[in-house]
């Protein structure tokens, strides 16, 4: 596997990054995870300004064009043979010294891996997914914003652990006022008397690729979305629920703390949004 590191393709077994660097010391740093589809990138460039957006948050200059980290990341995946698979682009703020001061790290470190991507059990996508609600909060957007994609993720991962020792594989992390936000890696959608409703960014979720696709699908289908707030409660009563991201596409809730939603199977509008989805993607992208 070839890898991208800092305006070079180098074997898998020589892209490494330094032990001072400030994305492994204080995971100061930025990514993305990106689907290729049928040899297309899909949304590209809105990942890449996401990327920008998230890298302006935190006061890094990306050291690369849009255009450059474009042809950087189609070019990581023509040498690596792919027409399918997961791309992660990371921007790390570099090598600095043993203190915070990014100011100190000489460059930001730029890594494209482009490789396969395992899905969630296809039995999930026919049956559904159980999912649960962890302890852990999702992070205050005041102490660090969640629509920030940094190397941070800690709360999530934290919420993942919990989600396994309930014996799920996905969960709904709440905000601090108990509102849902999103899920550890994935956005939130329920169904409910026709309308598809999802949290806004400001109650603490990412502002999703995937998410943001849903949208333009719900308006090509004539279908209503909204953004509000959402509690749990309003997860038990919806219709159908789904969960959304780069690596999970579009995957239909069965459960949620053993508590049955809606039929308990994926119901007709998570079914439409997902053939839609799935449509989407083969049509849609920056063609490497
Ligand atoms: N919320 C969080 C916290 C995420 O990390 C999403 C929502 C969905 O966003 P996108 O832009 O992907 O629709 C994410 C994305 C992985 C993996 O390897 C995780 C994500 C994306 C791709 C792969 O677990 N998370």
């Amino acid at each position: 596997m070839k890898i991208y590191l800092d305006g070079k393709f180098v074997d898998e077994a020589d892209a490494k990054v330094s032990v001072f660097d400030h994305g492994l010391l204080y995971g100061d740093g930025v990514f993305e995870g990106i689907r290729l589809y049928g040899g297309n990138v899909f949304r590209l460039d809105e990942h890449l300004e996401r990327l920008e957006y998230s890298a302006k948050a935190i006061m890094l200059d990306l050291p690369l064009t849009r255009s450059q980290l474009s042809e950087a990341t189609c070019e990581t995946c023509r040498l690596n043979g792919l027409t399918d698979g997961y791309i992660r682009l990371v921007v790390t703020r570099g090598v600095g010294d043993l203190g915070l001061a990014p100011w100190l790290c000489a460059k930001p470190s730029v890594f494209i891996i482009a490789s396969k991507i395992s899905l969630y059990p296809q039995e999930h996508y026919d049956n559904g997914l159980a999912i649960v609600t962890v302890p852990t909060r999702r992070i205050n957007p005041s102490a660090l914003p969640p629509t920030i994609k940094s190397l941070n993720y800690l709360n999530n991962i934290l919420g993942k652990i919990e989600a396994k020792q309930f014996g799920a594989l996905e969960a709904i992390m709440l905000n601090d006022q108990g509102y849902v936000a999103e899920c550890t890696a994935d956005n939130i959608f329920t169904v409910h008397k026709g309308e598809i409703v999802t949290p806004a960014a400001s109650q603490g979720a990412l502002k999703g690729i995937t998410r943001g696709t849903i949208f333009d699908i719900a308006r090509e289908l004539g279908l209503t979305i909204r953004e509000a707030d959402m509690t749990r409660y309003d997860v038990w009563v919806a219709d159908e629920c789904f969960l959304t991201g780069s690596g999970a596409e579009v995957i239909p809730v069965s459960k949620l703390d053993g508590r049955v939603i809606g039929t308990g199977k994926p119901g007709p509008v998570t079914q439409k949004v997902l053939a839609a989805f799935r449509r989407r993607v083969l049509v849609e992208g920056t063609r490497i």
